[in-house]
């Protein structure tokens, strides 16, 4: 295939316009050996300013590949078969989907079937009507920039519904998620599952004395220091409010109470600060430690955590109850 490709005349016009790809235009390859029909070609799709940058295939299919908007694949080329190039990146993963158009011979029947059935996205033929094939050049282009901007809100969206929006902690949804195959997993003698609930003590008091903004901003400091007080396993999340559980796969009751005790003093230990307000700010949390037992369901198991909340509470708060 190489030899092939490298068989193939170069008809590019340079590395320049790349970044000017957005909108209408796109990068368009074109895989063609007859000089006057590609030149043709290049020209039409250029047209109306059209920011279109053109290459050819270079002797590395795969990286002059990347990040091209549209394959033009003449079939009818003499140094090489394109309908085999077009089999071949059918046939591999990061080109399976690549918008190809193939030029085939007014009255070639075999090969316009032959390209239909092996992917081809649409066909025009030759000799070429420079509009049929920039109307039929962009609306692939067109299609592959929609098909990317919905793939990209998708993922945007699986991630915000598990993140907190305040914090960037995960989110509610997410630890349930988390730690019910946690849990399964343990009653099926896998590793221990243990749990932090924390609740941040008299945080009303703060809210009150010092607006909403600078609770939250408190809220976000403690997140902070909670993400970079525990291990890189553990995942610390936001319920809401100010109220946050850490779920620690293959962690015993033992080890759960120390990395508590370790969030703990750190958050009493060093102020917190937040625009609004003029001093820092002593902020103390109590917290609710559990480790998993035999037959556990996530809620008995965060049931115990929460016990240990409430005792702390009673306690006089700023501490850790196992
Ligand atoms: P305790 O020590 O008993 O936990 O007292 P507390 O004041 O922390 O508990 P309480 O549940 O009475 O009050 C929690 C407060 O948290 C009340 C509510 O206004 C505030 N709050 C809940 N969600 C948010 C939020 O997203 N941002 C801010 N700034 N405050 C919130
Ligand atoms: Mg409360
Ligand atoms: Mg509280
Ligand atoms: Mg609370």
């Amino acid at each position: 295939l190489r030899e092939r490709e490298e068989s193939v005349r170069r008809i590019g016009i340079g590395d320049a316009g790349i970044e000017r790809l957005r909108g209408t235009g796109g990068r368009i390859v074109i895989v063609d050996d007859h000089d006057e029909q590609a030149a043709h070609i290049v020209a039409e799709l250029g047209k109306n300013h059209r920011p279109v940058h053109l290459g050819t295939m270079g002797n590395d299919l795969s990286s002059s590949i990347n990040g091209v908007d549209l394959l033009i694949i003449n079939a009818a080329t003499k140094g090489f078969d394109g309908l085999r190039l077009l089999a071949h990146l059918r046939a591999r993963e990061s080109t399976r989907n690549l918008p190809i158009l193939t030029l085939v011979d007014t009255g070639d029947r075999p090969r316009l079937l032959k390209a239909l059935e092996l992917g081809t996205n649409d066909i025009v033929s030759i000799p070429v009507d420079g509009h049929e094939l920039s109307a039929r050049a962009f609306t692939q282009v067109r299609r592959k920039r929609y098909t990317e901007f919905l793939r990209e809100r998708l993922e945007r969206n699986l991630e915000a519904a598990v993140t907190d929006v305040l914090t960037g902690l995960h989110n509610r949804r997410y630890m349930s998620s988390q730690l019910q195959s946690l849990v399964s997993r343990a009653n099926l003698g896998g590793d221990q599952v243990a749990v932090l609930i924390l609740d941040l003590d008299h945080f009303k008091i703060i809210n009150d004395s010092f607006g909403h903004d600078a609770g939250d901003e408190v809220l976000r400091e403690f997140a902070v220091r909670l993400a970079t007080n525990v291990r890189a396993l553990d995942l610390p999340c936001r319920l809401g409010g100010e109220e946050f559980v850490v779920v620690m796969p293959g962690t015993s009751l033992e080890d759960a109470q120390t990395i508590a005790e370790r969030i703990r003093s750190n958050v009493s230990r060093e102020p917190f600060r937040a625009k609004g307000m003029g001093e820092a700010l002593t902020v103390t949390v109590s917290v609710g430690v559990a480790a998993s037992v035999p037959d556990d369901t996530p809620e008995t198991l965060l049931k115990r955590a929460d016990q240990g909340v409430y005792e702390a509470k009673a306690l006089g708060r700023d501490k850790v109850v196992v």
